[in-house]
């Protein structure tokens, strides 16, 4: 069974979201990302930086959510999460699937760190421009793809959720919309459900 090495309040209940969303049974391993403890062989093995999340299925390990979201959506293309590499949506999928960490987590990292804004220099471009991108593809849509939700909406989704708790959401009635029907899909809640263990 499919191992997701998880933590309470991190990014990692985008793992267990998009394994609920697949469908796919997993094991949630705990590591506390917070304590100084040794971590367990197989966690450094999938996470050479020792971040959550990270899975392990089989002889395959790795982190990075938007790595192992692509490997698993593609595994388990019956479930409908990841256009087939042929399909016509299939480049507008893959530049989704990399917006996350690609652009709007450095560009959190601006917003947090009070870096100045320089787009031209910062290959992530600016904060601004990375919400009003986000906000035009979504203007018009129920997902990035348009009718059908995909694994990118999970990594966005999860994305936009940590923005709006952490308070670095600017007023969007778009963005608060897709968050709203991020929030009302069960596998969402089922993800959601882990955290309350540790509440
Ligand atoms: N780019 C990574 C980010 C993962 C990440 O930063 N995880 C944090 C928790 S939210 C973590 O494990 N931090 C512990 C550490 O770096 O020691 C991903 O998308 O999977």
């Amino acid at each position: 069974m499919i191992k997701l090495f998880w933590c309470e309040r991190s990014r990692a209940m985008r793992g267990a979201w998009l394994l609920e969303e697949l469908g796919v049974p997993y094991e949630l391993v705990r590591i506390d990302v917070r304590s100084e403890d040794p971590k367990p062989a197989d966690f450094r093995k999938a996470s050479p930086m020792g971040k959550v999340p990270a899975i392990q299925d089989g002889d395959t390990s790795l982190a990075e959510s938007a790595a192992f979201s692509l490997y698993l959506a593609d595994k388990y293309t019956d479930a409908g999460l990841a256009p087939l590499p042929d399909a016509p949506d299939r480049g507008d999928y893959l530049y989704w699937m990399i917006y996350t960490p690609g652009t709007i987590e450095p560009a959190m990292g601006e917003k947090f760190s009070g870096i100045a804004p320089n787009k031209l220099a910062h290959g992530w471009g600016d904060f601004p421009t990375m919400i009003q991108v986000l906000e035009g593809r979504l203007r018009d849509r129920t997902w990035l793809l348009g009718d059908s939700f995909c694994a990118a909406d999970v990594l966005v989704g999860s994305s936009v959720n940590f923005m709006k708790m952490f308070g670095a959401l600017p007023d969007s009635p778009i963005l608060d919309a897709y968050l709203e029907r991020c929030k009302a899909r069960p596998a969402f809640a089922r993800a959601m459900a882990h955290e309350a263990a540790y509440a």
